[in-house]
């Protein structure tokens, strides 16, 4: 495994960043996760957007450019010879002092690692997945803004620890206001007729890439797709609940707080999506390989 750091190539045993570095001390900086299928990283210029929009927006300034930054990624897939796998994408703020002063820290640290993911086994994209929601509710946006993919994962691990606990693979999250913000590494839909709704992003859930791809190709196939306020009674009561997400992609939810969504079973407008987005991602993205 080669992984990429500040430009430079390093084994898995030397790849290291300093102790001193504001990511490890406070979980200052940002990061993305992204996959490649079949030599080709789809929706990179998204995820690296988002990146550098989560960057603005605490005031990191990023030391490349977003094309370098995307050739960088392709780079990092070339030396480990990619064809389909995750990318883990990380900027910090740097070595700085032991001071909160993040302008202590002169250089921030790009580091990419290429590995590979499986969230969920095959059996639970077949049978659904069993969820609760947690206790802990996402961050409020004018506290850390849930929108920033930052390295301080601590509010969904909270809740992540809550769905380990109970038996379940995942949580939902809701916002302070108590309305279905998402889950702690996906975004949430609910299918109830033609209509398929999800939380807007103001209900404090991540910008999702997969979560706007799943939107166009919904509209696309002719469903009424709308982004609307929600609560826990609009998932009980759907027909379907899914997730998405870059690692789990689209994945049916069958039980919510010990209650049977629909049938139990994976739907068939969440098989359709899932369908249509593993072609898409199959035959589209960034080349690896020009
Ligand atoms: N919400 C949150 C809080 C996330 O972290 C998503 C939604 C889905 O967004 P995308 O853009 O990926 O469709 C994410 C992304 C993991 C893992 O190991 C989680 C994500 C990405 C990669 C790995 O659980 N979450």
């Amino acid at each position: 495994m080669k992984i990429y750091i500040n430009g430079k190539f390093y084994s898995k045993e030397k790849a290291a960043v300093s102790v001193f570095d504001h990511g490890l001390l406070y979980g200052d900086g940002v990061f993305e996760g992204i996959r490649a299928y079949k030599g080709r990283i789809f929706m990179l210029e998204a995820h690296v957007d988002r990146l550098f929009d989560s960057a603005k927006a605490i005031a990191l300034e990023m030391p490349m450019t977003r094309k370098a930054m995307c050739e960088a990624v392709a780079k990092t897939c070339q030396a480990n010879k990619t064809v389909d796998g995750y990318i883990r994408l990380i900027v910090t703020r740097g070595v700085g002092t032991l001071g909160l002063n993040p302008f202590t820290c002169l250089k921030p640290q790009v580091i990419i690692i290429v590995a590979s993911i499986q969230l969920y086994p095959e059996q639970d994209y077949r049978d659904g997945l069993k969820v609760v929601t947690a206790g802990t509710i996402r961050n409020m946006q004018e506290a850390v803004n849930p929108n920033i993919k930052s390295l301080n994962y601590l509010n969904n691990i909270l809740a992540k620890i809550e769905a380990i606990n109970a038996g379940c693979k995942e949580a939902i999250m809701l916002n302070p206001q108590g309305f279905v913000s998402e889950a702690t590494g996906d975004n949430i839909f609910a299918v109830k007729g033609n209509v398929i709704r999800t939380p807007p992003t103001s209900s404090g859930a991540l910008i999702g890439i997969t979560r706007a791809v799943v939107m166009d190709i919904a509209t696309d196939a002719g469903f009424d797709v709308r982004e609307e306020v929600m609560t826990r009674y609009d998932l009980y009561t759907a027909d379907e609940v899914f997730l998405t997400g870059t690692a789990a992609e689209v994945i049916a939810v069958s039980l919510l707080d010990a209650r049977k969504i629909g049938n139990g079973k994976p739907g068939k407008v969440t098989r359709k999506l899932e369908t249509i987005f593993r072609r898409l991602a199959e035959s589209s993205g960034y080349p690896i390989y020009k």
